[in-house]
């Protein structure tokens, strides 16, 4: 099948009568060199239907040229900059600048690596694809996130779990797929917005998967690894806790056990032999009845230890998931709350684990929804690696049928202020490492890519994948400003698309949590599959889930002073806005209390009047995205023209039902009308 490029389309493009694109010169001919010369040879000849020939040295010449190198190279320090101390400060960085030489010009693009030239040749394909100007290039580039990862929820019958976009494009019936091209191209996307990490099978290991670290599947991880690392991207894997057990031989996994320590190092070695720059595991452990240390009466930092001791001698990581909490609760009692359970298990080991492992923690203490605050176990283990886990497959946030670009989610969770070290602790600033000076840290999502055709499903969902990359490279980037990179590489420079998808993007998180559940309460969705409005699905259940609606009111009292004690896990500043009604920003009053229906938000409106009115205006607004790209009818080629209005107007009527569940199940709590007489049924 055609797949489609994404932003990678290097559309013809008549900006530019340059000289330059008709020779490369690259200085070196490594594997990582090799596919950024590829990648420049493929783009410039797409674009301007030229083929440039490559010269492997620089030897003198008068010509205009592009010119690939690492900040070692003398030729930079001659022409252009002293790299010396710019290359020591960042772990991974590049430079661009435009030099002319006789009045011709040379275009000259170098990384701390190769992988950061690699790096620095997307960036220029990005301007080129921009239309910018690149006569006075300088730029210094660098990401202060050392790790920025994608995992996969693939499995090895080919399903994906929470996948949206067809199946998976690395398994398929128990086994690799044999689509290798499609697996680069890839790698191609990744590598172009910086992603350095991936982990290609679901953090549930099942009983294939539990073999993907044995010589059966080895051979095979290390083609997949060998296509990803000459992107510059490390494989990783996620494993089964009780892998010594289940293929091992052993009776147990206990991580303290001389011979369970003695399995795990000896695969560590396998796994070595294999891929000699292996990333390292992740791991769910005690989680959503997943094997791990606590099976033995060991502690997580005991657990997640054996194997970074085992990976340590081959410089591999353990990425140790922090989504731990009790799922067989009782819902009877009120007093418990899964929402303070990563902190409870976690914030005490602060100090113990060793300095190969990094934990992952959710955006959120529940899971991905819509609205939540952001994890208080940011900033607050000082001693321990720690890295932020979103989600880029639209799970709670639409399953990429309706519109929701996350960017503006994210962003604010990285903007958040821990007041770790008082004001100006922004989450942003302990997952880089900057704060605490962390060895490894940075950022990771929940992949939403699929074998379909234009791998996201929803064609707008590109932007999600596109966007989190940027952001991992670079979190001061603005949503507006990723949202208009993606548009103009993906659907070119025409203002009324840029204006229209532009503003589709940027108001549709917002359009999607006013026909949701209000108020940062969360869950009201069907169980199991997570799609669609159901206000009590999750109410009396096991998982923690839940929003207390009575006749009175609505909202977790997660406060210090009657409820569970929540907010106290915030440092004060937070914690005190939270405990309060006077300073719990609205958007977030029904995940911190619970309130009366007449309850008066700030906004002015009471909380039954608030429901109504967003549910309504989000259906409005769910019409609004479709008429705005109707009008593009003309602009965008049909196919996906067809597909992403096929997406807006499912959108449309799903909307419908979830405005209408809400609003139906609150009047009939609350017996209050709408006080514009709006239709709710009875
Ligand atoms: C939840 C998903 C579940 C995942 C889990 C996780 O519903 O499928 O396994 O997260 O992150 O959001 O482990």
């Amino acid at each position: 099948i055609q797949y489609e490029p994404c932003w990678l389309r290097y559309e013809k493009n008549d900006q530019y009568k340059e000289p330059c694109f008709e020779t490369i010169i690259a200085k070196e001919l490594s594997p990582i060199f090799c596919v950024a010369l590829e990648e420049l040879k493929f783009a410039i000849t797409s674009m301007f239907g030229i083929e440039p020939s490559v010269i492997s040295i620089s030897k003198p010449m008068e010509r205009s040229f592009i010119w690939i190198g690492t900040l070692d190279d003398k030729e930079l320090k001659d022409v252009l900059l002293d790299s010396e101390k710019f290359r020591s400060m960042y772990s991974d960085a590049y430079i661009i600048r435009s030099h002319i030489h006789n009045g011709k010009l040379r275009i000259y693009i170098a990384g701390k690596t190769s992988a950061n030239t690699l790096y620095g040749v997307f960036h220029f394909l990005r301007l080129l694809q921009m239309k910018e100007d690149i006569h006075h290039l300088s730029i210094v580039e660098h990401s202060n996130n050392s790790l920025r990862m994608i995992n996969h929820w693939d499995n090895m019958d080919g399903g994906i779990e929470r996948g949206y976009a067809g199946k998976s494009i690395f398994f398929d019936n128990g086994q690799f797929t044999k689509n290798r091209r499609r697996i680069k191209d890839y790698a191609r996307l990744l590598a172009s917005v910086g992603i350095n990490a991936v982990s290609i099978n679901n953090v549930n290991v099942h009983q294939l998967e539990t073999k993907l670290i044995t010589e059966e599947f080895l051979p095979e991880v290390e083609e997949v690894a060998g296509i990803f690392r000459t992107y510059g991207i490390k494989t990783f894997l996620s494993i089964n806790y009780a892998s010594p057990v289940e293929i091992g031989g052993l009776s147990t996994a206990d991580p303290l056990d001389p011979q369970v320590r003695r399995w795990w190092k000896e695969t560590a070695k396998r796994i070595y032999q294999y891929i000699p720059d292996f990333g390292g595991f992740v791991v769910k452990a005690d989680s959503e009845f997943r094997p791990g240390p606590f099976t033995y009466g060991r502690d997580h930092a005991e657990g997640a230890n054996m194997l970074a001791e085992a990976l340590a001698p081959f410089g591999g990581l353990v990425i140790w998931r922090c989504f731990v909490y009790n799922c067989q609760q009782d819902w009877r009692d009120r007093r418990t709350d899964r929402a303070k359970a990563a902190y409870d298990h976690f914030k005490p080991l602060d100090g113990r684990f060793r300095e190969n492992v990094v934990l992952q923690i959710k955006n959120g203490p529940m899971d991905f929804q819509v609205r939540e605050p952001v994890s208080p176990l940011f900033g607050a283990m000082p001693k321990t690696n720690q890295m932020m886990e979103v989600q880029i497959t639209q799970e709670y946030t639409g399953q990429q049928k309706h519109l929701c670009f996350l960017i503006p989610q994210w962003k604010e969770a990285l903007e958040f202020d821990t007041y770790v070290n008082g004001k100006g602790s922004e989450v942003k600033k302990v997952i880089d490492g900057s704060l605490f000076g962390y060895r490894y840290s940075g950022i990771v999502g929940v992949s939403n890519i699929g074998n379909d055709s234009n791998w996201t499903g929803h064609t707008l969902a590109q932007a999600n994948l596109y966007g989190f990359g940027r952001l991992a490279w670079n979190p001061d980037l603005s949503a507006e400003e990723i949202a208009n990179e993606w548009i103009v590489q993906t659907f070119g420079d025409d203002p009324q698309v840029i204006e229209a998808v532009s503003w589709m993007l940027l108001a549709s998180w917002r359009i999607y949590e006013n026909y949701t559940s209000p108020l940062g309460v969360g869950w009201m969705v069907n169980p199991g599959h997570h799609y669609g409005p159901n206000v009590d699905g999750y109410e009396y259940s096991h998982w923690g889930t839940y929003h207390y609606a009575d006749r009175d009111g609505i909202g977790v009292d997660r406060t210090v002073a009657t409820g569970t004690g929540y907010t106290a896990q915030y440092f004060p500043e937070n914690a005190a806005m939270y405990e309060s009604l006077d300073t719990c920003p609205d958007e977030l009053l029904l995940f911190f209390h619970y309130v009366s229906y007449t309850h008066r938000l700030h906004s002015g409106e009471t909380v039954i009047q608030h429901i109504y009115n967003t549910h309504f205006e989000g259906v409005e607004q769910a019409k609004q995205l479709r008429k705005r790209w109707e009008q593009l009818k003309g602009k965008i080629d049909e196919k996906r023209y067809h597909d992403v209005l096929e997406r807006l107007t499912i959108q449309v009527e799903h909307a419908k039902e979830w405005r209408d569940v809400i609003n139906t199940y609150f009047y009939r709590k609350s017996g209050i009308d709408d006080q514009y007489g709006r239709k709710i049924y009875r």
